[in-house]
């Protein structure tokens, strides 16, 4: 059981401890939302009238389109016409996410910013703005801190390997690698737009870059320089492990490009990461990007237990939205966030704060949670998924003495009456769950 501060307002930064850790409201903070934004909203999966099989953001990969006619077809149907900052930003506050990542700028290189490297961003396509500014205006309102992704890949910059060329991560080879390209021009335009966005938007709690691969990792992105850079314009800023990590991979604590959590994707790490801080990404349906064909949507039910299992597990859920272009939210999107929001309305305080669960083997009817101590009581939350018929709960034995079981969703706390025997604890529960999804018992344990 950790002690940790509450979390902090980017807005209200100069009121925040100076001594505080940045990590700490990050690691109170559990559940975040990641947007993904860009021309391949426009393209939903689909060119020329065929439909793309990977992630919609990579459609310009798969299809190897050239650049030129990716952009000339895109950049007007980037109408963001129908964009309401302020509705994404109380939507994730309805969902009860404290923290939101958009994509300043994805491996197709579209920038949602006024870039003064390029022209290739929102102001030159038909929405004709910058809309990084007003999104990290309107999270901010709602007191969510704020990340921006910036994807190290770019298929567009000329100095970076071309689509189709075997330097892409695909098809990398010993063959190519001695062309002649302006890399190091690359690079330089990398450091520059990381520059201008660590320089003009604000204070920014997270940069989320995303990836490295093979060779192009590390050192490649002048990423000691990088760092440096960042940390100087915005020392509370939090990164991740992506200047070295593909999606999947951890990096030890002392990897000096290691960042500050581990970022699996779209998969809960069975037994967390022991040692290391961690955040899943994860898309509703299959894709990031909008792909208005994909239907494979999780239930809101699944979902409510993934950022369960996420944070009985010691981890942040990143959860994905990609809007359409025209900058609404899809409905089926907006549906499961408003359920998630409703079930952590009443059961937030088995999730915000808590730590990972102090079994080591799963319970087979739910997942648990630990909370903070607080006057010598530590509450464990058990998070029950399917209700036994039998309404005894059976919870492996606890080292230190229950003081009091009650069910988090009943206001007046009824005591619920706890035995224990040779095999553990029994918890007798009534007839019914509260919630469908997941009804939370909370032990009052002694000490911890
Ligand atoms: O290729 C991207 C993908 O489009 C998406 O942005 C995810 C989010 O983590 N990251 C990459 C794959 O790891």
């Amino acid at each position: 059981v950790t002690n940790q501060s509450s979390a902090q307002s980017p807005v209200a930064d100069e009121q925040v401890d100076a001594e505080s850790e940045p990590k700490e409201w990050w690691r109170e903070a559990r559940f975040g939302m990641f947007i993904h934004w860009g021309l391949y909203s426009a393209a939903g999966g689909e060119w020329q009238g065929k439909r793309n099989s990977s992630i919609a953001s990579w459609i310009a990969h798969e299809f190897r389109i050239p650049s030129e006619e990716y952009e000339k077809e895109l950049m007007p149907q980037f109408t963001a016409e129908k964009f309401d900052p302020d509705q994404w930003a109380r939507l994730a506050k309805t969902a009860g996410m404290k923290y939101m990542v958009v994509t300043a700028k994805h491996h197709e290189g579209f920038c949602l910013y006024d870039s003064e490297l390029t022209d290739y961003d929102s102001v030159h396509s038909a929405a004709g703005r910058d809309v990084i500014r007003p999104i990290l205006e309107a999270f901010r309102k709602q007191d969510i801190h704020v990340g921006l992704y910036y994807s190290l890949i770019d298929w567009h910059h000329p100095g970076y390997p071309v689509l189709g060329d075997p330097l892409h991560p695909m098809r990398e080879n010993e063959a190519v690698r001695s062309q002649p390209r302006d890399f190091d021009g690359y690079v330089d335009y990398l450091h520059g737009q990381v520059d201008e966005l660590m320089t003009n938007y604000g204070p920014i709690d997270i940069l989320w870059w995303d990836y490295s691969y093979g060779r192009m990792s590390g050192e490649t992105w002048r990423g000691s320089e990088l760092i440096e850079k960042v940390r100087a314009r915005q020392p509370k800023i939090l990164m991740n492990n992506r200047l070295v990590a593909l999606d999947g991979s951890y990096v030890a604590n002392d990897d000096k490009f290691g960042g500050d959590f581990q970022t699996p994707e779209q998969f809960v790490p069975p037994q967390g990461i022991p040692g290391l801080d961690w955040e899943t990404c994860m898309t509703i349906n299959t894709t990031w990007g909008y792909k208005p064909y994909d239907h494979d949507f999780k239930s809101s039910r699944q979902l409510i237990h993934t950022l369960i299992e996420t944070a009985s597990r010691g981890g942040n859920l990143l959860l994905n939205v990609g809007p359409r272009p025209d900058g609404t939210i899809p409905e089926q999107l907006v549906e499961r966030l408003e359920a998630m929001g409703a079930w952590l309305n009443v059961n937030g305080e088995a999730i915000y704060g808590t730590t990972a669960s102090p079994y080591k083997r799963l319970p087979s009817w739910g997942r648990v949670t630990t909370g903070k101590q607080q006057g010598g009581i530590t509450p464990v939350y058990l998070h029950v998924f399917d209700w036994p018929a039998d309404q005894k709960l059976q919870v492996p034995a606890l080292e230190s003495p229950v003081k009091r079981a009650y069910l988090l969703a009943d206001v007046s706390k009824e005591p619920l009456e706890v035995h224990s025997d040779k095999t553990g604890l029994w918890v007798k529960l009534p007839a019914e769950p509260l919630d469908d999804s997941a009804t939370v018992v909370v032990l009052e344990v002694e000490g911890k």
